[in-house]
């Protein structure tokens, strides 16, 4: 940060309210829905009622002969699109290659899930559409299924060519060092955790409208894509083999992604294969009762952890085995995503001298998993602030001590694990202490003793949160002045919610100076934008936004020269700060857009000048960032019903260098939201026998409202990183990560004094009633 100097009203660390927010209230965004284009069809997909079924025949001759239909399409269609390819190299136990099958958009022969893509029928109108799918008969012979995660291995095969459905196995860690640190351990704490399967439930369903240029000889997809860049090449080279400028990815506003809305759905292809083959653009939108069976789902783990501990209570070794569901097809990377970014947090914030991690990959009959916020990282956090917890109640010790004698000290950065990650910096038990005090931990034995003369019974949890943010992948931002001097920026981002208008004019308003009202933003678009990865990972800020940090300081060294013909002072004798040129020593000065509108007039420019002004910026960070937070919050139970209320949460977190405290907050809740959902209620629950998906609705999926959560106070603690010029960590997962094994220590902690040992999520009611009944009966 050379020139670096903290502007005022509008920069980094000022709480702004989002710039977005006015048209988004007003009802002037444009999302996925809101794009009609001219003669469009309407597609819907027919998809498979069974788990697992073996396609005889499909008739499709009385729908194609319904009022409005333009055609139906089965998988022989669509047969010879490509499909998505793995990068990962990864093996199967017994040393083979691991077994990855794509889906190939509409699936032929065999339906391997309920809401497997059978066939697309596309009308003149939706409702012509919808009523013609019901027109599609199937001749379905049914066989078994399996969709549960414990029972996946061994079970009827989803595949034949795989029958033992195991994809692959990853293990990360030190095996002989860590057997080594068991053998000799003073104590060793074993568990048990199921992490249960959830969908993202955006409040936008996803969509997509496809069309064909026939004179441009280009395809041009508008969906709600988290990152449209590698959306088109993966469409370009591996779906459509056609050369990448022949299709242009278009994501307007998106409403919600939460990973969930990445990379390569099936409907995406069928789009824009049918409006080419059509000679019409073709709409396809998700109804809301069609998005669990069409979406990716997440999560769905089920861990063995062992904790092997010294007589002092310190850590010496982790060992974790994790099964975790893939789902029927392994489509691309992301679909094991979770099963990687996982390990590396698995030992926490704490010192561990050895630990090894085994992640088995199985095949089931159900919707492949795929990232959602925090992906593999609420799991890795989740095992082990349970297993502290677990092991403090076991050995008879206070769990806050526990941790305390095993935080990684700060002077201990940077860290390396041994997962084999290294934390650059951070102050773990800053951290904890702080979210100790703010949460009054030392008050509770008074909160519960109150609560225990109402009759209710209230538990404490908490939990240390981290995780792996902004990785070593490029991002890209462009800054271009007009002739007039006002300003558009291009990122290679993508906004689903975060704020990301609001964040970058802050960081281009700190850099530059420019006025936020001077700056138009635009993103999600491959034929406006030049490049980009888009945004997951929580990147897009460190990455995005030093991306942005570096195109400004281009425009800063030719503006410099511009000033100083302008001013006529030598260049080196020109400074920058707060949005204006000036001659060192002197109150001779221009702004930054008087020297933009000089760019354009060659009689201004220094010889050899090239006349405009629009710089790019392309930053790919040397390694990640590591947010990290302690979660401290409160429950109480009616033993009676066992309904469970939170009724406290506090944060204290580190994301580096906050550029908005209250769009940061907005993720943090946002986040906590989403873990507290999954705690106490959210599941995707399959029929043990049938396969059948029984929660494919909100009359079944139970979501988080306002009333489920407390007010929550959150407080920051920057330890900036050195990673990137701001400073800044990764923020938007970090509530998820630290929110899922919070309440459910909370929960153990309130039914302990039952003598309740176990409980997995969600903490619903039934389940906590049950588990006080049982443990009464002892
Ligand atoms: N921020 C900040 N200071 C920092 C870091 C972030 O003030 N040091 C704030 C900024 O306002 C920034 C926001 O937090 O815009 C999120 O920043 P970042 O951590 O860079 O995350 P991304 O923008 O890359 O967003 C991805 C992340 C992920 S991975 C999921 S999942 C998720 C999340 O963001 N999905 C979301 N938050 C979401 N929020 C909304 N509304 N919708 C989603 O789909």
């Amino acid at each position: 940060m050379s020139d670096y100097r903290p502007m005022g009203q509008f920069g980094i660390g000022q709480p702004i309210k989002r710039f977005e927010d006015v048209r988004l209230v007003r009802g002037e965004g444009r999302f996925h829905d809101d794009v009609n284009l001219s003669g469009q069809a309407h597609a819907v997909i027919v998809r498979s009622i069974h788990a697992h079924a073996r396609m005889l025949a499909i008739d499709a001759a009385r729908a194609r002969r319904a009022p409005g239909v333009l055609a139906v399409f089965t998988g022989s269609d669509v047969a010879h699109l490509g499909t998505m390819k793995m990068l990962l190299k990864r093996k199967r136990p017994d040393g083979s290659p691991m077994f990855a099958p794509p889906h190939r958009g509409l699936t032929r022969e065999r339906a391997r899930y309920v809401g497997d893509p059978v066939a697309m029928v596309v009308a003149e109108t939706l409702a012509q559409a919808e009523d013609a799918a019901e027109w599609v008969r199937i001749d379905y012979e049914p066989l078994p299924s399996v969709t549960s995660t414990a029972e996946a291995v061994g079970g009827p095969p989803v595949w034949d060519e795989c029958p033992d459905n195991v994809s692959n196995v990853h293990e990360v860690g030190d095996r002989a060092a860590t057997e080594a640190a068991f053998a000799r351990a003073a104590r060793v704490v074993r568990r048990r955790y199921v992490i249960t399967r959830v969908h993202a439930q955006y409040m936008e369903a996803r969509g997509a409208v496809g069309a064909w240029d026939p004179g441009e000889q280009r395809y041009t997809l508008h969906a709600d894509v988290q990152y449209p860049h590698r959306v088109r090449t993966a469409l370009a080279t591996n779906i459509l083999n056609v050369p990448e400028h022949q299709i242009r990815v278009i994501a307007g506003d998106v409403g919600g992604g939460f990973g969930t809305k990445g990379w390569q759905y099936p409907e995406h292809r069928l789009v824009l294969w049918a409006a080419r083959r059509l000679g019409r653009p073709v709409k396809w939108r998700c109804e809301r009762r069609e998005a669990i069976p069409a979406d990716e789902h997440a999560r769905d783990n089920v861990t063995d952890a062992e904790l092997a501990l010294d007589a002092d209570g310190r850590f010496l070794a982790l060992r974790v085995r994790t099964l975790a569901n893939v789902g029927a097809y392994v489509s691309s990377d992301r679909n094991l995503l979770a099963t990687f970014s996982n390990v590396a947090t698995l030992v926490g914030v704490y010192t561990f001298p050895a630990a090894h991690v085994q992640v088995t990959s199985v095949l089931t009959n159900t919707n492949s998993t795929a990232p959602y916020r925090g992906a593999g990282r609420p799991e890795a956090t989740y095992v082990i602030e349970r297993l502290i917890d677990d092991a403090a109640r076991e050995l008879g010790v206070d769990a806050v001590d526990l941790r305390r004698t095993n935080l990684v000290p700060a002077s201990a950065m940077p860290y390396k694990t041994a997962t084999g990650v290294t934390y650059d910096c951070g102050d773990f038990p800053a951290q904890m202490e702080a979210a100790l005090k703010l949460g009054d931990v030392a008050g509770f034995p008074a909160r519960r003793e109150a609560a225990r003369r109402r009759g209710r019974l209230r538990g404490l949890g908490i939990a240390n949160a981290i995780e792996r943010a902004a990785g070593p992948q490029p991002e890209f931002a462009e800054i271009r002045f007009a002739p007039s001097g006002s300003a558009t920026v291009f990122m290679g981002t993508k906004n689903q919610g975060q704020g990301h208008e609001t964040t970058f004019k802050q960081i281009l308003h700190e850099r530059l100076g420019l006025d936020p009202g001077d700056v138009r933003y635009i993103d999600g678009d491959t034929d406006r934008v030049a490049f980009g990865m888009g945004s997951m990972g929580s990147r897009s800020t460190v990455i995005g936004g030093t991306a942005l940090w570096t195109a400004a300081d281009k425009v800063i060294a030719k503006g410099r020269k511009i000033a100083a013909k302008m001013l006529e002072a030598a260049e080196a004798d020109i400074t920058f700060a707060n949005g204006a040129f000036s001659v060192v020593g002197t109150d001779r000065a221009l702004p930054l857009q008087d020297v933009a509108r000089a760019a354009f007039q060659p009689g201004s420019l220094p010889r050899g000048v090239e006349p405009g002004l629009y710089e790019t910026g392309t930053f790919s960070p040397l390694s990640d960032t590591w947010p990290n937070g302690c979660h401290v919050c409160e429950v109480e139970i009616d033993p009676e019903t066992g309904a469970v209320a939170l009724v406290a949460y506090v944060v204290a977190d580190d994301v580096g260098t906050v550029i908005n405290p209250v769009t940061l907050k907005g993720q943090i809740h946002g986040g906590v939201a989403q873990g507290v959902g999954q705690a106490l209620m959210e599941q995707i629950v399959y029929d043990p026998d049938s396969g059948q998906l029984l929660t494919a609705s909100f009359m079944d999926y139970a979501l988080p409202r306002a009333d489920t959560l407390p007010e929550m106070v959150i407080e920051s603690h920057p330890v900036p990183t050195k990673l990137n010029p701001l400073g800044a960590k990764g923020a938007g997962e970090a509530g998820t990560v630290g929110a899922l094994p919070v309440v459910m220590n909370a929960v153990l902690d309130a039914l302990a004094p039952l003598g309740v040992r176990h409980l997995d999520m969600p903490a619903s009611a039934e389940r906590v009633w049950n588990a006080i009944r049982d443990a009464r009966r002892g």
